[in-house]
């Protein structure tokens, strides 16, 4: 894992207090959907996490009570989106970090955990939501998809059938159901959300710090071969982003409006532009 390089976040928040430090991705206008800098800051905010010894949990969540995060940043998107990497959002690297830090990583569902921000809750080692939270994947929906963890490891979390209903559908499903499929640990209501939250990481912090960074690290060793699967679907990803259909997809979103893929996708094929 690099260096840490950044010293003033504008998209997240990074608070520590009493060996739990919270990441809050803090664009509410925007749903809490990550552009590429979201991501950079959230990579370097789990770097300073994960090395700082007096830390043994990290909490992930989204300011206010509407989203957790809705995935990538629409407005953020032509073709690629506004940062580094193949398409422009460093979201292999996020994704594979919040496996790598060496202590558990919870989710804080305080609403919509849509897109990329659903992966997010995957990734995580524990997750815990409001009743008014809402999960499920968009991708197919606006032009997009997020191959790797967000289908691979999502089909460990929730089984196969389940995973590509899931991805097939893009369906939304409530707290109660993400419970039920086994994508969240606990569900209470919003009042309670930050007092279970930290109930969970405090009894956390009675644990040996070596223990569990030995048990997380084990889980991961079982299902790392997925972050080649991502590598991979990045690759075929920042080429399907070149597509008519898929710009159709984040079109349609920012217009608010159906989109056609089958009729674009046929024209595409048949050459006609
Ligand atoms: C989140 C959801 C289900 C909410 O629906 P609804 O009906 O409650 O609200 P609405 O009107 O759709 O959204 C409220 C405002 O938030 C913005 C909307 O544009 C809207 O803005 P205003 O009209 O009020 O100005 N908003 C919501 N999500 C946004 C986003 N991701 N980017 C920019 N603005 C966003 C509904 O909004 C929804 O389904 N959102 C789609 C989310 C989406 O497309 N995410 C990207 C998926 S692809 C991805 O995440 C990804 C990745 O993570 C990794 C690799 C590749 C792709």
């Amino acid at each position: 894992m690099g260096k840490n390089i950044m010293n003033n976040y504008t998209d997240i928040i990074y608070d520590v207090n009493d060996g739990v430090a919270t990441i809050t991705i803090n664009r509410p206008e925007k749903y809490n959907a990550f552009s590429g800098k979201t991501c950079d800051e959230l990579i370097d905010a789990l770097h300073k996490a994960a090395w700082d010894r007096s830390i043994g949990v990290v909490v992930l969540t989204g300011t206010g009570d509407k989203a957790f995060c809705t995935g990538g940043d629409q407005s953020a998107h032509d073709g690629g989106y506004d940062g580094r990497g193949l398409i422009g959002l460093p979201v292999e690297e996020l994704q594979g970090l919040i496996r790598d830090v060496p202590k558990p990583v919870i989710a804080r569902v305080n609403g919509y955990a849509i897109g990329g921000g659903n992966v997010l809750v995957t990734c995580c080692d524990l997750a815990i939501a409001s009743e008014t939270a809402q999960f499920g994947q968009v991708g197919p929906k606006v032009g997009s998809v997020d191959p790797g963890f967000g289908t691979a490891l999502l089909s460990r979390v929730v089984g196969e059938k389940k995973a590509r209903e899931i991805w097939f559908l893009c369906r939304r499903y409530t707290a109660q159901q993400a419970l039920e499929m086994g994508l969240v640990n606990a569900v209470v209501s919003p009042d309670e959300l930050d007092a279970e939250v930290d109930r969970w990481c405090q009894e956390i912090l009675t644990m040996s710090p070596t223990a569990i960074a030995i048990a997380k690290r084990s889980f991961n060793a079982d299902t790392d071969s997925i972050r080649g699967i991502g590598g991979l679907g990045m690759q075929a990803l920042s080429l399907y982003y070149g597509t008519d259909e898929s710009h159709e997809g984040v079109e349609a979103f920012m217009e608010k409006r159906k989109p056609k893929f089958r009729e674009v996708a046929m024209k595409e094929t048949k050459g006609e532009k």
